[in-house]
């Protein structure tokens, strides 16, 4: 009760904000109130834990982003770093401590012999699976399509809607075995994920199907119960995370509460409507998310291949000469990253830039190469390309979607050479 208090008054502060109506109407509220509304809430005030400069995009449900200097610090991203997209929030979930185990029930229920409900502790018992995984938002350099096609609604991301992360937690197909679920597997073409999460008003409940045919998802699956070696904090979806290797952020179920093994994808707003592609090109500003159905367009599932450059920073001074240029690549993990290319001359030509091996398929590739750069405004661009020979547009606004997801264009920065 007390929380759903603090919501109300929180909503109705940020709604005066927003209609520009907040000095006038300051005066109605409590001191405490008054001097919070006079400055944004930090990120450390929206999730507890978080690092102060995280970038504030969602104060209610508490949505993050991590700003590319802090981002390349770290090989895996520390939980105070890590991005935040909530939809809808856990009561309770704002925060980086972690859920207990125990009392937390998981079904997995619909196309299967025998439905299943346990407490989340069982995941224990089970062997465990470690993996190290990029995991991104799709709408993750969103903001880039207003600068390369025309501007989408949604959070305008740049490029730290994403981070290197460690899950550990049994395999889902292994839960399966162990609790002798028995899926249909002849009608089962799809597993239905619903966090404990709930929404706030009139919106749908958050829920994501997944193809039960991928065997991405039938063999890498795991029911995350660590991330980064602790239990998962609570913001980030513990105590029981759904975690799919090589597929985009959102179908990385958090608070995971029922499974359900399905003969068509959920027919829930945020999966037909939200978070879907076209298949083919549309033309910016003249197809809308209401004109999705399911032959026209896919769920953002496996990430496309991408690059991004850590070093130097966009608008960042740099002496002439020879400039270290750095940065990470990676793609749905299916197959490796097989080269990764810079150019100073605005595509005409490239020089092939020296990889790391990553510590797992679904991780970042981090690359680094040298650049003669003389002194004046100078344009750095960078693509990778896997051993599909699957590649980035030189002008990413070509995917240009109603919702701006899975921008993938090469990374194109200006420097200054002095
Ligand atoms: N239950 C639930 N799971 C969710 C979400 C949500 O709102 N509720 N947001 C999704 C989206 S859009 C993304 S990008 C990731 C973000 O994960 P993070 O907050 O741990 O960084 O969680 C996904 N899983
Ligand atoms: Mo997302």
């Amino acid at each position: 009760m007390k929380q759903e208090n603090t919501r109300h008054v929180l909503d109705r502060r940020q709604f005066l904000m927003r209609t520009g109506a907040a000095a006038a109407m300051l005066g109605f509220f409590p001191s405490v109130l008054r001097a919070q509304a006079q400055t944004a809430p930090k990120a450390s005030e929206v999730v507890i834990g978080k690092d102060p400069r995280l970038l504030v995009h969602n104060t209610r449900t508490g949505v993050l982003e991590t700003p590319l200097p802090l981002l390349r610090e770290h090989k895996i991203t520390p939980k105070e770093l890590f991005f935040v997209r909530n939809n809808q929030v856990l009561a309770g979930g704002k925060t980086l401590e972690a859920l207990p185990l125990a009392g937390w029930i998981i079904e997995i229920v619909g196309l299967v012999r025998r439905p299943a409900r346990f407490e989340a502790t069982e995941l224990k018992k089970l062997p465990q699976q470690e993996v190290t995984m990029v995991l991104q938002c799709s709408g993750n350099g969103r903001s880039f399509y207003a600068k390369y096609a025309k501007k989408t609604s949604g959070t305008q991301w740049k490029h730290g809607g994403m981070g290197q992360t460690v899950w550990k937690g049994p395999k889902l197909k292994d839960v399966l075995e162990y609790f002798k679920v028995e899926v249909y597997e002849q009608a089962a073409k799809y597993l239905t994920a619903n966090g404990r999460d709930l929404p706030s008003g009139t919106k749908p409940d958050f829920e994501h199907s997944l193809p039960w045919t991928d065997p991405y998802v039938r063999d890498n699956a795991i029911l995350a119960i660590e991330m980064n070696g602790e239990p998962i904090p609570a913001v980030h979806g513990g105590p029981v995370r759904l975690v799919v290797p090589g597929y985009y952020g959102t179908m990385n179920v958090k608070w995971i509460g029922t499974l359900r093994f399905e003969a068509h994808e959920t027919y829930n707003y945020n999966h037909t409507v939200r978070y879907r592609v076209p298949l083919y090109p549309v033309e910016p500003g003249k197809f809308s998310k209401s004109d999705y159905n399911f032959v026209n367009s896919r769920p953002s599932w496996h990430q496309k291949i991408k690059s991004v450059i850590f070093s130097p920073l966009d608008g960042e001074t740099v002496k002439a000469g020879t400039v270290k240029v750095s940065g990470v690549a990676w793609n749905d993990g299916v197959v490796p990253i097989d080269q990764v290319e810079v150019s100073i001359d605005r595509g005409k030509t490239w020089q092939t830039a020296k990889l790391q091996a990553p510590d797992s398929p679904f991780g970042w590739t981090h690359w680094e190469t040298y650049v003669a750069l003389s002194a004046g405004e100078r344009e750095i661009w960078v693509r990778a390309i896997d051993k599909l020979g699957r590649t980035q547009p030189l002008n990413g606004g070509i995917d240009w979607n109603p919702s701006g997801y899975e921008w993938n264009g090469a990374d194109r920065i200006t420097v200054k050479v002095s």
